[in-house]
């Protein structure tokens, strides 16, 4: 079993490259719900949103986000009638939004209504929660704490870090279907090439699972999403520099310490200082092919 961890844009291409490399049944990817979210009136998980899209194919490869064969009456008409529509919800996005939100009320767990809609969706390998329990991203900014997605979409990234919280991790119970799989010795646990920050991080806040990770006895293979000292894509070299941190494919191995046996990253990129066996790979994903060919140098890493 590969047990990925993922989060954001960058951790879905690697999901599916993974997907195409591995059996249905070897690939377990747990999404990272601290960007999950109530708005209007609806329960909305974007990270676990982005990986089934991705996984079957659905993505809007130009946004990142959302689908592909999207169209927006249901915005227009919002907008019209002076509703909320800083963050854009599709016509098809929003009838998964509904019905999972309706099937939270009616009292299933995020598990169990991920696992049937991954399943409709014709896709082979599970998308975990990291957790059923409500965890929620927040940013403490100058002006105070914000919600996750109102200083990522409403307010575009702009107001500057000054500190990360992560609201419930305390009591989130780690997803139990994680937790089994750590303890049936996986043949890896890959962290993927999202933001540490505000991807990763927050499914290693979940009380037991950094632990469980580490004792798995399997590689713990991490992809760098920074490259030259830039992030791909989104605001992690921001993000380092505001924690007072020079952005680099070392600093996002620091933020690992003590998990990683292997890590991956850019040929021409500086190791020095990384606990870790590097592994020199192109790690800047456009084509299926690049997502492919970076998923088979993970595997053979581990
Ligand atoms: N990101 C945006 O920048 N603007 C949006 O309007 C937006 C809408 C949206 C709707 C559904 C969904 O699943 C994701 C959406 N995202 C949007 C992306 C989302 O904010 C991020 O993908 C994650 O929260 C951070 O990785």
């Amino acid at each position: 079993m590969i047990v990925a961890l993922s989060g954001g844009i960058g951790g879905a291409k690697l999901a599916l490259g993974l997907s195409h490399v591995l059996p249905p049944d070897e690939l377990l990817v747990v999404a990272n719900t601290g960007d999950d979210f109530e708005h209007l009136g609806l329960s909305i998980s974007p990270d676990i949103d982005t990986l089934t899209y991705a996984l079957a194919g659905l993505d809007n490869q130009e946004l990142g986000w959302g689908r592909r064969d999207e169209t927006w009456s249901f915005m227009e008409t919002l907008a019209s009638i002076g509703g909320e529509t800083w963050f854009r919800l599709g016509d098809r996005d929003l009838a998964l939004h509904v019905e999972r939100t309706r099937r939270l009320r009616a009292g299933e767990t995020l598990t169990a209504i991920t696992a049937d809609i991954v399943r409709r969706f014709g896709i082979g390998p599970r998308i975990l929660p990291m957790s059923d329990d409500p965890v929620r991203t927040r940013i403490r900014s100058d002006e105070g704490w914000l919600d996750f997605q109102h200083w990522f979409v409403r307010d575009q990234t702009r107001p500057p870090v000054r500190g990360i919280d992560f609201a419930g991790a305390a009591s989130a119970r780690p997803n139990p279907v994680l937790i089994d799989a750590l303890r049936a010795r996986p043949r890896a646990v890959v962290i993927c090439p999202s933001n540490p920050f505000i991807s990763i991080e927050p499914i290693l806040a979940v009380p037991g699972l950094r632990e469980a990770i580490a004792a798995c006895g399997a590689p713990v293979i991490a992809v760098s999403p920074i490259i030259a000292g830039q992030a791909v894509k989104g605001p992690t070299a921001r993000m380092f520099e505001q924690a007072g941190i020079a952005p680099s494919a070392a600093a996002v191995a620091a933020r690992y310490a003590g998990l990683l046996t292997h890590f991956v990253m850019e040929p021409e990129d500086d190791a020095t200082g990384i606990a870790a066996q590097v592994i020199r790979a192109p790690t800047l994903m456009r084509s299926l092919e690049d997502k492919v060919a970076l998923a088979r140098a993970v595997l053979a890493a581990a």
